[in-house]
């Protein structure tokens, strides 16, 4: 499979880790020219490891996309966190992405356990487009200098794809020489039945408000290609009967609506017709259940 590459193929893991909302799925979807991970403007959005693969003719860099690194009393962001804490063993380089001019606590937990592990870190310094005039970003800089012994510090705005070659000359370098670890045309290790469940959660974080998008999650029931479209039936689960009624919408407006755009990203994803149909189902409490957890996919 390497045949015809490069003598000196480079191949390792990459993890992107940080606390929630710094922007580690936007980068992570530049990095790979494809959208792999949900993203949106609300904390706490992925909840998985997700693999994302860049394969070139010189290298196969495979990036995990990991939940925000935060503190919490529920269930189901301990378990978010512990995926996110999980991907910093094995890897050959770490990538914190940190928010232009803000750091926090947040910051200083994760660089307490990032110097547990003997693995290059690389600073990411995002949404450097926020910063006006640019120039206010140089002593955010160094004093990022001081925190820690970074690889490199990689000022990037990941949402207009600015400053990506700098970064990726940086982690090459990082990656071990070895063969591809997954095949070339291989771009992450999850199914589209989870791609399509995550696209469909993604709308549930735009479209509606305050504790709800945290409230729901999305279960696959049935997913089939046929000649010409793939059908997909999912359902939504939420906690409290009231949210049903909020995700259903006046009408059942709101549903509709999830349904159209998510079919919409699905359909991008997969290069065909897609048929969706959506669901509301109660499951009371089910974030805090260790075993309503475990069914639903998250790592213990
Ligand atoms: N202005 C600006 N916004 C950005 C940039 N990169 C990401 N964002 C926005 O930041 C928000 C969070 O982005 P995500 O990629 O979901 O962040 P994340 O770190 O993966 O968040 P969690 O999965 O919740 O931990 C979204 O609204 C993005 O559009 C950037 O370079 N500039
Ligand atoms: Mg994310």
């Amino acid at each position: 499979m390497t045949e015809g590459r490069q003598p000196l193929f480079r191949s390792g893991m990459i993890a992107l880790v940080g606390r929630p909302n710094v922007g580690k799925s936007t980068l992570m979807n530049r990095l790979l020219g494809e959208k792999i991970s949900i993203v949106s403007r609300r904390p706490q959005t992925t909840r998985h490891r997700v693999l994302g693969i860049h394969t070139t003719q010189a290298y196969q860099m495979v990036f995990v996309d990991t939940p925000g690194i935060h503190q919490s009393k529920r269930k189901i962001n301990q378990r978010m966190v512990q995926a996110a804490t999980t991907a910093l063993e094995g890897v050959d380089a770490i990538v914190l992405v940190v928010e232009a001019l803000h750091w926090t606590e947040g910051e200083d937990t994760i660089l307490e356990r990032l110097r547990q592990v003997d693995t290059p870190v690389i600073a990411v310094v995002n949404k450097v487009d926020r910063v006006n005039p640019r120039d206010k970003l140089l002593p955010y800089l160094d004093e990022l200098q001081g925190r820690y012994a970074f690889a490199a510090i990689v000022p990037m705005a990941a949402y207009k794809g600015e400053n990506l070659d700098p970064l990726l000359s940086e982690l090459a370098a990082c990656l071990p020489q070895g063969p591809a670890l997954f095949p070339e045309d291989q771009i992450t290790d999850k199914s589209v039945r989870f791609l399509a469940a995550e696209l469909v959660r993604e709308q549930l974080f735009h479209q509606l408000g305050q504790e709800v998008p945290y409230a729901t999650e999305v279960v696959v029931d049935r997913f089939e290609e046929t000649a010409n479209r793939t059908e997909i039936q999912a359902t939504i689960v939420v906690e409290r009967e009231s949210q049903k009624g909020i995700v259903l919408g006046k009408g059942g407006r709101r549903i509709k609506e999830v349904g159209s755009r998510a079919r919409q990203a699905i359909e991008y994803l997969l290069q065909a017709r897609v048929h969706l149909e959506l669901y509301v189902q109660l499951r009371a409490g089910w974030s805090s259940d260790e075993r309503a957890l475990s069914e639903l996919g998250f790592e213990e």
